[in-house]
């Protein structure tokens, strides 16, 4: 079973300018003690990720782990640490098939029936949420809430990632209720280092 750090900042491509400044924002992340990054892009086509994906990957020493978001072949292409499907990607299984035994794959669950599920495939973590309302996804499931991660916790000995309007002042109680790590869009985008110091100091 892998450990998770506490804090597992997703770099969406959208709050960046360009690839420079998505870049800028990982190395202060890194530079502040993150261990665990994804990278998001919902808008770019597969080229455009690719690119983005091995600028990500260029910087990055060995102690950070990087995580694609959605695409297990641009997971591959772009020498990734691992992947995380969603309930609308390639399923656990077919993702698995991609990117062989050894590398990590995140699944993402909003209820107890898809956590249920998830927990039975070859996930080697699993993320509830939204915990709280959250501006960053297109069409979020129904928030769970703080009793939501503690139902999820119930429900699996994966390591459990919460997600969705997590912030510095919430972020405390969201670990006490099992999770084991908060992945944070929002909170990190102005200074990143700043703010990813502010959560770990809180989260340890
Ligand atoms: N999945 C559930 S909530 C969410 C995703 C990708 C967005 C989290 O972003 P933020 O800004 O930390 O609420
Ligand atoms: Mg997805």
């Amino acid at each position: 079973m892998i450990k998770l750090p506490r804090l597992y900042p997703i770099l969406d491509s959208s709050c960046f300018a360009d690839t420079a400044e998505l870049c800028s924002a990982a190395r202060e992340l890194i530079s502040a003690g993150v261990t665990l990054l994804q990278y998001r892009n919902k808008s770019g086509n597969a080229r455009q990720m690719t690119e983005q994906a091995r600028a990500l990957k260029q910087l990055v020493g060995g102690s950070t782990k990087l995580i694609m978001n959605d695409r297990a072949d641009i997971c591959l292409a772009a020498g990734f640490d691992g992947v995380h499907v969603g309930q609308e990607d390639i399923s656990p299984g077919c993702a698995r098939k991609v990117i062989g035994p050894n590398l990590l794959l995140g699944v993402s669950t909003h209820n107890p029936v898809q956590l249920r599920e998830a927990h039975q495939t070859s996930a080697d973590y699993l993320a509830i949420g939204p915990v709280f309302a959250t501006t960053s996804k297109l069409n979020p499931d129904p928030v769970v809430g703080i009793e939501g991660v503690r139902r999820g916790r119930a429900m699996t000995n994966k390591p459990l990632v919460a997600i969705g309007g997590i912030t510095l002042a919430n972020c405390r109680m969201v670990l006490e209720a099992g999770a084991d790590s908060v992945a944070v869009i929002s909170g990190l985008i102005r200074e990143p280092r700043k703010s990813a110091e502010d959560f770990l100091g809180i989260l340890s």
